[in-house]
């Protein structure tokens, strides 16, 4: 099945075509990040809420109780479980089926369970696509639970609408919690297990934590739920503090969806960037060798680092020391290349109508009298100067030396920068000073004597 027809068949819901969905972006199958460009635009509907704990603290049974609440308030519900204990999802669909057996034969729920390990692009991007292939089926709320024990659980929960922490009677979840981080990002916290000797301590901690913070102004204060998710008991005023939630952050969801759009192309980004990176610049062992090298302290991870992203971007590398990770002071481009003509027409018979270039409108510069013809040409450009007067420079090096090549033109980030650093290196400038060139631009002349005989124009835009 092409990409397409199965993205339709997900917006039309069919659970068939919304498990091999998953299984794609769970697979990292480029077809998978297709359908989720396919079927972006008919996503943000869904409310997503995410459900984190320790193992066994009863989230999938308490997701089971929630669906139930849903379905009787008659919403449709999709379910991404990620089961930290099988390394394949095979054997996690089990686990969860089981606790949310109840559900099984309802069309109105759809529940998946994803494998913790094996995505090279992060737990989180995964589930939050699978996330969004549920949301675009059509299903009303997307429960999202996830086990709270590190950075890629804190970063799923971060991605829901909603963040529900569950925690357990004398267990210590709370300490453990704050160590993970989670309980900043908690929007509801659920005691389970209530029926368990201590859930009143238990609160009575979350509730000396959030007193040493305060939350005025409208802000949102995280309520503590005590539930007993295996007989349902306190689930109701779970489904309640949902709602409320949803409807104190109803004029802020944008924002909060924002924020998490910045994280997922940042994250993108990154794991793009690196998959460049050990595809198209380093050779093969190369990575390898340099972590040798950083191991035997011959180099350092900040200049490895830098000199990998100074690669990748084509910027120059060593010479300059460490760039930082960021653009170096002095960048060097090839802006365009200058032809000195003598009969435009000739000229532009041969780089438009036979090498079928594109010309631009051509622009006077009266201090030089030149009329430029410029040719984008790829990432750089020909420019055909032609003198509009006899005393023009152009016109006296085409009298003495014929047409031809002219100058090359250097675009530079900071013109004075460049100049300093090619005096203090003993070029000899025709300019020591940059000076007004066309679009609003600084040009300054090298002198040909120290270019290897061409005459270089340095430009910054
Ligand atoms: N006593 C009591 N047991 C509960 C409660 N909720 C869940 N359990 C039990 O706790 C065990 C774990 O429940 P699960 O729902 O699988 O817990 P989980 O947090 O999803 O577990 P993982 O996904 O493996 O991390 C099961 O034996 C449940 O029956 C509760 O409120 N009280
Ligand atoms: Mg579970």
């Amino acid at each position: 099945m092409t990409v397409r027809a199965l993205s339709e068949r997900v917006l039309a819901g069919e659970p068939r075509a919304i498990a091999r969905a998953i299984s794609l972006i769970e697979d990292e199958d480029p077809a998978g990040a297709e359908l989720v460009r396919r079927i972006f635009a008919h996503t943000g509907r869904a409310y997503l809420a995410g459900v984190t704990g320790a193992p066994g603290a009863g989230k999938s049974t308490l997701v089971d109780r929630l669906i139930g609440e849903l379905r009787r308030g008659g919403r449709t519900v999709g379910v991404v479980a990620v089961d930290p204990t099988s390394p394949f999802s095979g054997g996690a669909i089990l686990g969860d089926r089981v606790r949310m057996q109840a559900h099984v034969a309802d069309p109105g729920v759809f529940i998946r369970s994803m494998a913790t390990r094996g995505h090279l692009g992060g737990l989180a991007r995964a589930t939050a696509e699978a996330a969004l292939v549920l949301d675009a089926a059509g299903r009303d709320v997307v429960l999202i639970e996830t086990v709270g024990v590190g950075q890629d659980e804190v970063d799923i929960v971060r991605a829901a609408d909603v963040s529900i922490v569950v925690l357990v009677p004398g267990s210590g979840d709370e300490v453990q919690a704050l160590k993970a981080g989670i309980m900043e990002i908690a929007d509801i916290f659920v005691i389970n297990k209530a029926d368990r000797e201590g859930a009143d301590r238990t609160a009575a901690s979350i509730e000396a934590l959030l007193s040493l913070e305060s939350f005025g102004d409208g802000r949102w204060r995280p309520p503590i739920v005590k539930t007993e998710a295996t007989t349902g008991r306190g689930v109701a005023e779970l489904a309640e503090a949902i709602e409320r939630f949803r409807a104190h952050t109803a004029s802020r969801l944008g924002e909060r969806r924002r924020a998490r759009a910045e994280f997922r192309v940042k994250e993108l980004l990154a794991h793009r960037f690196v998959r460049h990176v050990s595809d198209h610049v380093l050779a093969a062992g190369e990575f390898e060798a340099l972590l040798d090298r950083i191991a035997a302290r011959e180099t350092d991870p900040y200049s490895v680092a830098d000199d990998i992203v100074a690669r990748a971007l084509g910027w120059p590398t060593g010479a300059g020391g460490s760039v930082d990770g960021r653009r170096p002071d002095i960048q060097v481009r090839l802006d365009h290349v200058g032809i000195a003509v003598a009969d435009v027409n000739e000229a532009l018979a041969f780089y438009r109508d036979a090498l079928g270039l594109g010309i631009e409108a051509p622009e006077d510069v009266a201090s030089q009298r030149v009329r430029a013809h410029f040719i984008p040409a790829g990432e750089t450009a020909i420019e055909l100067l032609e003198a509009t007067a006899g005393d023009s420079p152009i016109a006296k090096y085409v009298a003495t030396r014929g047409p031809g090549l002219h100058h090359i033109t250097l675009r530079v980030d900071d013109i004075r920068a460049a100049l300093a650093r090619l005096k203090s290196k003993g070029v000899r400038l025709i300019d020591a000073e940059p000076r007004p060139g066309a679009h609003g631009s600084l040009v300054a002349f090298i002198h040909p004597s120290s270019a290897h005989g061409v005459l270089v124009e340095l430009k910054q835009a």
